[in-house]
């Protein structure tokens, strides 16, 4: 098991212990580097981003860690990540472009699911808890709403809690920032929402439930899913942060420049200082 979290940690890249003791197992702050994740059907690593589906007809995708990540007992974690949905086409229905979302999924099943449409990619995974930024009405599953997040367990997209978004439309092509805590000792389970890196006091939408149960293990695969349909978008994962056991992530960390970034600037410098020399 340890040897099975150093791993996953050692290819994250980046790792440091988190606030309240929880560690950092998984740290991404672009996706210019995938090692330690599994990407499965139409997903890609594209540049420093992570698309589970590309803005085309039925597609189907999903990007999962490699192995699986030991969570504290009761299945507690926090996660931070950010998306932006972009190139939106094909049919509409009737708010906005763009299908069919993204879901964050945390599962003990296997590192390689991923199905098409309004199931994004989630349809069908038992064992499993999934918060879904769903972005095509598929009637009343989703509350007839066209631009929602929903919290869901074991494979249905039939959200058990789900709250329209109205900040802006998902599809619009901002970077929103997502927060998703499990805390065990009060078995509640929230997800946030923003166009803003600062964590909103409330969640949007939550869910008291034995999410250890629905697991039926604390050794999970996480990761993302997506789907699209008669219409479509490319949904991007810009960054990732997760920590093993219920500890907020707030603020996320500042990501690091890149050491290629760093030369650069230095090169920059010292070519301004020779042709000050120079005059
Ligand atoms: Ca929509
Ligand atoms: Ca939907
Ligand atoms: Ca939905």
């Amino acid at each position: 098991m340890t040897t099975k979290l150093h791993r996953l940690a050692l290819a994250a890249l980046v790792v440091g212990a988190g606030p309240a003791g929880a560690a950092v197992v998984i740290d991404y702050p672009d996706f210019s580097s995938t090692a330690g994740l599994q990407i499965n059907g139409h997903a890609a690593q594209v540049g420093s981003v992570l698309r589970i589906t590309p803005a085309n007809y039925s597609r189907a995708g999903s990007a999962f860690s490699t192995n699986t990540v030991s969570l504290a007992s009761g299945a507690s974690f926090s996660t931070y990540f950010q998306f932006r949905f972009t190139n939106p086409g094909g049919s509409h229905d009737g708010q906005g472009l763009g299908a069919d979302g993204l879901t964050f999924v945390v599962q003990t099943v296997a590192n390689n699911v991923g199905g098409a449409g309004g199931g994004i990619g989630y349809l069908g995974i038992n064992n499993s808890v999934g918060v879904e930024f769903d972005t095509w009405n598929n009637g009343g599953g989703d509350n007839n709403s066209s631009n929602h997040v929903g919290i869901n367990v074991n494979g249905s997209v039939s959200s058990l809690a789900l709250t329209e978004v109205t900040e802006a439309d998902m599809n619009g092509g901002d970077v929103w920032n997502a927060w998703v805590d499990y805390n065990s000792s009060t078995q509640l389970l929230e997800a946030r929402l923003s166009l803003s890196a600062s964590r909103p006091t409330a969640a949007l939408v939550s869910l008291t439930r034995d999410i250890a149960a629905d697991l039926g293990s604390t050794n999970a695969y996480v990761g993302f899913t997506s789907g699209t349909g008669a219409a479509f978008a490319d949904h991007d994962v810009l960054r990732w942060t997760l920590t093993d056991n219920y500890s907020p992530i707030d603020p996320p960390p500042v990501p690091e420049p890149g050491t290629w970034a760093m030369m650069a600037a230095g090169l920059a410098a010292l070519a301004m200082l020779r042709r000050r020399r120079r005059d």
